[in-house]
């Protein structure tokens, strides 16, 4: 999978892309991230890529030449492309949303936007798909585009090196996940729950299904009303519950 990121602050970008997963997803060739400065695609004397807003007012907007310039040396290595780009004005950004863009064929081109926005030529010149990752202001997409990366690669198949981790993420879909521990069993006065040290693999499959659905039931019930909507909630969960309850 090939996803490319172009911004105007690429220092923001790089170093989190050669860490952890990303990084070993790339030296994996798995996937392959590439950023793009906007700078790099100006040509006037002082390569500016904003300027102030026609009408008036404070701050910088981003001029359309950099991103269309960017955008048209991407294509110009042949891939199809699908343009993402982060705005709050966007659709909500979600798993099932990360899901599908790691099946994605098309090479990913994440669109960071800066300062108080983007000319709206961009948005209506270029084919792109706007995104939000809640309901806040950033300073730029950056940060966005770099959730976007995260929950998408570790998606990819081959990823994460662990296809027991995707299935159970599966299994427990639309609900919190139970509480974890290591070692040592009794930290500053604080014990590990007995079931994990039981090797009982039923009985610990079963704590694990019920602290998930208890603790879904308190901090995000609009979740847990979902996941009996879609019949992802079985009678035996039922029962976990109200024996917590
Ligand atoms: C951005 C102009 C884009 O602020 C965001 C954002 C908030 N939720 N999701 C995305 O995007 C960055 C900032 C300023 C355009």
């Amino acid at each position: 999978m090939k996803i490319d990121v172009v911004t105007l602050f690429p220092g923001m970008v790089t170093p989190v892309i050669q860490e952890s997963m990303l990084k070993r997803a790339q030296e994996n060739g798995l996937v392959m991230i590439r950023v793009h400065h906007l700078r790099d695609y100006t040509w006037d004397k002082h390569r500016v890529a904003d300027d102030s807003p026609y009408g008036g007012g404070a701050g910088m907007v981003l001029k359309p030449e950099p991103i269309f310039a960017a955008i048209d040396a991407i294509q110009a290595e042949g891939d199809e492309l699908r343009i993402l780009l982060a705005s709050p004005q966007g659709r909500v950004f979600d798993h099932r949303w990360a899901e599908e863009l790691s099946r994605e064929r098309r090479r990913l081109v994440l669109l960071c936007g800066h300062y108080e926005g983007i000319d709206e030529r961009v948005k209506i010149g270029l084919p792109v798909e706007e995104f939000s990752i809640g309901d806040y202001i950033l300073t730029g997409g950056e940060l966005a585009a770099l959730v976007v990366l995260d929950s998408v690669v570790r998606l990819v198949p081959g990823v994460l090196g662990d296809p027991d981790s995707a299935r159970e993420e599966s299994f427990s879909e639309d609900l919190l996940e139970y509480p974890h521990y290591t070692r040592p069993a009794v930290f500053r006065g604080m014990t590990v729950p007995e079931v994990l040290l039981s090797g009982n693999h039923a009985q610990i499959a079963r704590w694990r299904r019920q602290q998930s659905l208890w603790l879904t039931l308190k901090r995000r019930p609009d979740l847990l009303a979902k996941a009996v909507r879609l019949k992802r909630i079985t009678e035996e969960d039922k029962k976990l519950l109200e024996e917590v309850k």
